[in-house]
């Protein structure tokens, strides 16, 4: 299936896999809605956007955990960006890695709140035009993390187990549409996730891809543009990939 002038909304845009999608959905021609909170970093996606071959190249300064902000930035497209045809729902974030007993309630409450309820928030916006117009895909970031729950991870795991389940809710809900519904399910990818999840820590962070040549950005780009460019008639339920040195989320076999 051609990509070329879909519109494309991807969250979480301005950094790692939402950059990298951004970039390989232009780089096939498609209209790119952006999405994310530092408006000077999705502005430089933008451009570069523009430069791999977007057709055109839309940029919301948006933070998922405000649903009502949400509703409206999708009520306020302009009629030439509201027939959202993709929508990546990849915004996300992991903070801590703590036993769940001297886990910090404000960083269960930060990944709860942008991973579950964002994701369902801009969820809930765009799929009723989808369903309308009888055609979308959503693509949601799932990870290994939702398939097997890891030591001192247990509310990031939890987040991406509830991922697992919407995707598959979504999936029955539209049936008897022709939207469909995929989730992308990464292991161990090297983007800003480690910093984030450590509050900055860049010791810390770089610890976490030792000994391993972890996934790319781009490799999970490239997973996701695959699963929107089958055939109309098809619908890939979930991919799960993982560097060649992760067997899950709890097995890595790390150079010495
Ligand atoms: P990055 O930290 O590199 O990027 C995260 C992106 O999410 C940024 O663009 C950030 O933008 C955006 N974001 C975070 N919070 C919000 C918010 N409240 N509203 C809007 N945008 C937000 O991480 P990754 O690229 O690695 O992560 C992307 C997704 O992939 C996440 O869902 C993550 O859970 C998932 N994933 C990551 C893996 C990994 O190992 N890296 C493996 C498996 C899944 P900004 O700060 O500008 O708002
Ligand atoms: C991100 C992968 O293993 O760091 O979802 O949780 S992991």
């Amino acid at each position: 299936m051609s990509l070329k002038g879909k519109i494309v909304f991807v969250t979480g845009a301005s950094a790692g896999i939402g950059a990298a999608t951004a970039l390989a959905f232009a780089a096939e021609g498609s209209r790119l809605l952006l999405a994310a909170r530092r408006a000077s970093k999705l502005a430089e996606v933008a451009a570069r956007c523009l430069d791999h071959g977007a057709q055109a190249v839309h940029s919301i300064d948006l933070d998922v955990r405000d649903h009502r902000a949400v509703q409206q930035s999708i009520d306020d497209l302009p009629a030439e960006w509201s027939e959202i045809d993709i929508l990546v729902n990849n915004a996300g974030l992991s903070r801590g890695l703590e036993k769940l007993y001297t886990g910090k309630i404000q960083d269960w409450e930060e990944m709860i709140d942008t991973n579950i309820k964002g994701l369902l928030y801009v969820t809930r916006a765009v799929v009723p035009g989808m369903v309308v117009r009888n055609r979308g895909h959503v693509i949601n970031l799932g990870s290994t993390a939702g398939e097997i729950t890891y030591p001192n991870g247990a509310v990031y795991c939890a987040t991406k187990a509830a991922e697992r389940s919407i995707n598959d809710g979504l999936r029955q809900d539209v049936l008897g549409t022709h939207v469909r519904v995929t989730s992308v399910d990464p292991g161990m990818v090297e983007t800003e996730f480690s910093m984030v999840r450590f509050h900055g820590d860049t010791e810390r962070a770089a610890k976490v891809y030792k000994g391993i040549k972890p996934l790319t950005a781009e490799d999970v780009a490239d997973v996701i543009v695959w699963a929107a460019s089958r055939p109309a008639h098809v619908n890939i339920a979930r991919v799960l990939l993982t560097p060649v040195q992760q067997a899950n989320s709890l097995l890595f076999s790390r150079d010495e």
